[in-house]
Formats: structure tokens, sequence, C-alpha cells
């Protein structure tokens, strides 16, 4: 099975991070490949730098879709161009927020999620609505680093997440904590062990939700608003995407 994880950020060491991250999880059977757009923002906090790299990533499906990829994750937690990458394809594609939001509520009946910055936080909650996990989120909160921090210092920035997940442990009245973002998703054993309750990491809840509904035959539905695009014309420098 061909697992096509894509990067929604230029980082190219966030790329590889979240790649290698995907990979020890992976089945035997699965490979995992890790791409980026070749166009978009360095690290995505907030709604401008996130509405240019879901254009990323519905290009990087298309390249996808012609070099047979089996799924698709998105790689970032505001799970940006979910819904228009599954209409470019059958195959299953998820976003690491709903996943991770899956898996927390599997383990636990309420969890709080740490993400990077508090101004992405609304993103977060704007997702936890979206896909009727609300009720299952007690609180968002934020590390306050920069998402590139965690590549470029990533000590401080990762002393940073254990403490903001220790309050978390302490007064959100929670069973499991999940982290908001992608650049994180080697951090998952370490954190775990300084806090000491389930912490929920997407980019690899995604590799085995991924790999169950692949398991199960299971694909993005075509009937209703999932069905490929309409064809028509696009203009200016999307004229490429006429069909
Ligand atoms: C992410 N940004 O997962 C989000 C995290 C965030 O570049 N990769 C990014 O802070 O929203």
């Amino acid at each position: 099975m061909r697992l096509h994880l894509i990067n929604p950020n230029t980082s190219t060491g966030m790329t590889t991070r979240i790649g290698e991250s995907a990979s020890r999880i992976a089945a035997p059977g699965t490979r995992i490949v890790a791409t980026q757009p070749e166009s978009g923002p360095v690290s995505i906090e907030g709604h401008f730098d996130e509405a240019i790299s879901a254009v990323g990533v519905t290009e990087e499906i298309a390249k996808g879709e012609r070099d047979g990829s089996d799924a698709y994750i998105i790689a970032c937690f505001g799970d940006p161009g979910l819904m228009a990458a599954r209409e470019l394809t059958r195959a299953p594609v998820l976003g690491i927020a709903e996943a991770g939001f899956h898996v927390a509520s599997l383990i636990s009946t309420r969890f709080s999620i740490v993400t990077t910055l508090s101004r992405t936080g609304i993103i977060a909650e704007h997702l936890l609505q979206a896909y009727g996990f609300a009720h299952h989120c007690r609180r968002i909160r934020a590390a306050e680093i920069p998402v590139l921090d965690l590549e470029d210092d990533g000590d401080a920035a990762l002393t940073r997440v254990i403490e903001t997940c220790r309050r978390a442990r302490d007064e959100d009245g929670i069973g499991a904590i999940v982290l908001g973002c992608g650049g994180m998703a080697d951090l998952r054993a370490t954190i775990e062990e300084a806090v000491g309750i389930p912490i929920v990491e997407g980019v690899t809840a995604a590799v085995k939700l991924a790999e169950a509904l692949v398991g199960l035959g299971l694909g993005t539905s075509k009937h209703g608003d999932l069905d490929f695009p309409r064809p028509k014309s696009f203009t200016g420098h999307f004229a490429h995407l006429s069909r």
C-alpha cells in the first residue's frame, strides 16, 4: 500500500521528520511517501497561510493520483484542503486533526489539545465543531511557540509543550491530550513519558486509520458532495485545472 503523506507547509526538514515518524509506525506492507507542495508557506500559522497551503495540497493529491497512491494524509493540524482533496480521489484522505480527535475519543471521555500558537487555536475549534467533537474537547491550549521552533529550537520548544501538557493534565479534568501540530510527529513518546497520560499524535494516528480503511476496502465516497469536481474551465494561473 502506497500511503502518501502530504506536509502542507514547505519546510523540507519537517516533511522528512513527519515521513520518518510515519514509517516507524507503519505496518510492514505500507510504503510511506512524504511530499510537500512546490509553492506555499514555510509554516502554517493562520487562516491566510492555510488558504494558500490548501491549493498546494490539491496539487499533491493530483500528483499522487498519477503515481497510484492508495491513501493520503494531510499532515497539518488545520487539515487544510481536506474536503477539496477528498473530491479529487476515491482513496481515503485523512487530516491529522480529524484522526487525532477520533482516536482520542476512543480512549478517553474528555481530551485537551496542545498546539503551537494561540492564534491558530480557533482553527482547531472550528474543526472540533465541524467534525462533531466539540463536546469531547475540554480546552485548546497553546505552548506559544512558532511552528518552526520545533525545527530550529527543538529542545526549548519541547520543554514548552511538555509544560503546557502538564498544566492540561492537572487542570482540565481530561483523560488524554491531542498534539496540535504535524511538527510534533516524533515527540509523542517523549511527551507521554514526561506527562504520564495518553498522548495522541495525529500523523501516527492517521497512518493506522488509513491502513484500517484500506484494509476494509473503503475509500472516499463518490456519492454526493465528495464526488469528483464538476468539469469547468479555470482562468489565469489556474487554467491548467480546467477539465
Ligand atoms: C501544522 N502549522 O501542523 C500547523 C500547526 C499549527 O505548519 N503545521 C503547520 O500551529 O496550526
